[in-house]
């Protein structure tokens, strides 16, 4: 198997293009005396362009190449000759990326859907040619303007996946075994810990072809917080979803009371950020097919005073009623910001003011 490094925070370094510079030079020419200026104007340099690709899913591109730059514009020559525009540096970055400037810690903007763009640095005007110089009394102007130089700026790229719902748990729960029970992901799964180091978005598509895209990420563990295990850092990749879904092992087949898995990650959540801890929520109890699981119900029923969805995601034994319920508390807690696959809308850091300060 190939493994890909999951990248999905980045620092990097943008730079617009130089304008061309502008002209001096005069109309030589048979038979034309006193020809007047004929130096034509410089192009204006090319921009730095954040795109928001659906086929992208990591930063890893710009992780190797942190350094962006567009093309410089051309000086303009004789004859009433324009320089060239600079080429566009048009940068692809997956869906749901937020740009960040690095130095003043402002979010510029958030690509959620294929097609937003962020113009991030501006290329430089092109100087004057010597042609705008003439008057009635200089007709012969020897001046001209210098381009300006392109932009330059400092991001960071920080990747929060876009789904409609997040799948968490202790490490061999079954979240990666429920993801591929419900959609076309392929994400690997064995009966050890943290089979699961990267976020994978799986696309479940119902009859009617409505689609919700259901986030799983690593198994949480107790004191994830202070980085044990593989941490919480991948939570931001939830941050967007409507709805958790806590996956349960319920059969505690490891020798775990599910109460207790529950109730830890329930505390490493509101750890990470308090908000996300007041998400919707669902309780999904995994591993009813094994015999311990049942009993095990009872108690986590009277003790968490949660009404869990049964479920094995093994024999896929009430899958179908988890999806229903799902979809309905995804439709009930749509949040405004989502993620529409067809929509695409282009923007300029400097049309668009700052969204929010730093956290
Ligand atoms: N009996 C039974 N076993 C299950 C069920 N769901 C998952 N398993 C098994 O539990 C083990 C862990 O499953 P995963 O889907 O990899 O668990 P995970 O929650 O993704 O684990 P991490 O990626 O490590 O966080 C695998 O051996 C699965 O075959 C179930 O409903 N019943
Ligand atoms: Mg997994």
């Amino acid at each position: 198997m190939k493994l890909h490094k999951f990248i999905d925070h980045v620092k990097i370094y943008v730079l617009g293009g130089d304008g061309g510079n502008g002209c001096t030079s005069f109309r030589r020419e048979k038979y034309v005396p006193l020809g007047g200026p004929d130096g034509g104007d410089g192009g204006i340099g090319g921009s730095v362009i954040l795109r928001a690709d659906a086929d992208s899913d990591s930063l890893l591109k710009l992780y190797y190449q942190p350094h962006q730059k567009a093309g410089p514009g051309i000086s303009g020559k004789g004859q009433q000759m324009y320089g060239h525009n600079g080429a566009d540096c048009l940068v692809p970055v997956p869906c749901g990326t937020e740009v960040w400037d690095f130095d003043t810690n402002v979010l510029l903007a958030d690509l959620l859907n294929p097609g937003d763009t962020l113009v991030v640095a501006k290329g430089g005007t092109g100087g004057l040619g010597n042609i705008h110089f003439s008057t009635s009394t200089n007709r012969a102007p020897r001046e001209h303007t210098d381009g300006k130089p392109g932009e330059a700026r400092t991001l960071r790229l920080e990747l929060k996946l876009a789904a409609d719902a997040g799948l968490v748990g202790y490490p061999n729960a079954g979240k990666s075994s429920l993801l591929t029970a419900i959609s076309h992901a392929h994400p690997r799964i064995a009966p050890y810990p943290f089979t699961t180091i990267n976020p994978i978005i799986g696309t479940v598509i119902f009859d009617d072809f409505t689609k919700i895209r259901v986030a799983d990420v690593p198994g949480i563990i107790e004191n994830a917080h202070l980085g044990i295990g593989l941490g919480v850092d991948f939570l931001r990749h939830v941050e967007r979803a409507g709805v958790l879904v806590h996956i349960v092992d319920m059969a505690g087949s490891e020798g775990r009371d599910p109460v207790d898995d529950f109730r830890k990650i329930r505390e490493e959540i509101k750890l990470y950020k308090a908000e996300l801890a007041e998400r919707p929520f669902m309780v999904v109890a995994n591993k009813m097919d094994l015999p311990e699981a049942a009993e095990h119900l009872k108690s986590f029923k009277r003790k968490t005073r949660t009404k869990p969805l049964k479920m094995s995601a093994m024999t896929r034994d009430g899958v179908p009623e988890f999806l229903a319920a799902l979809r309905a508390m995804i439709d009930q807690n749509r949040p405004a910001k989502t993620y529409h696959p067809q929509s695409g809308k282009s923007r300029s850091t400097s049309d668009n003011p700052p969204v929010a300060p730093a956290p």
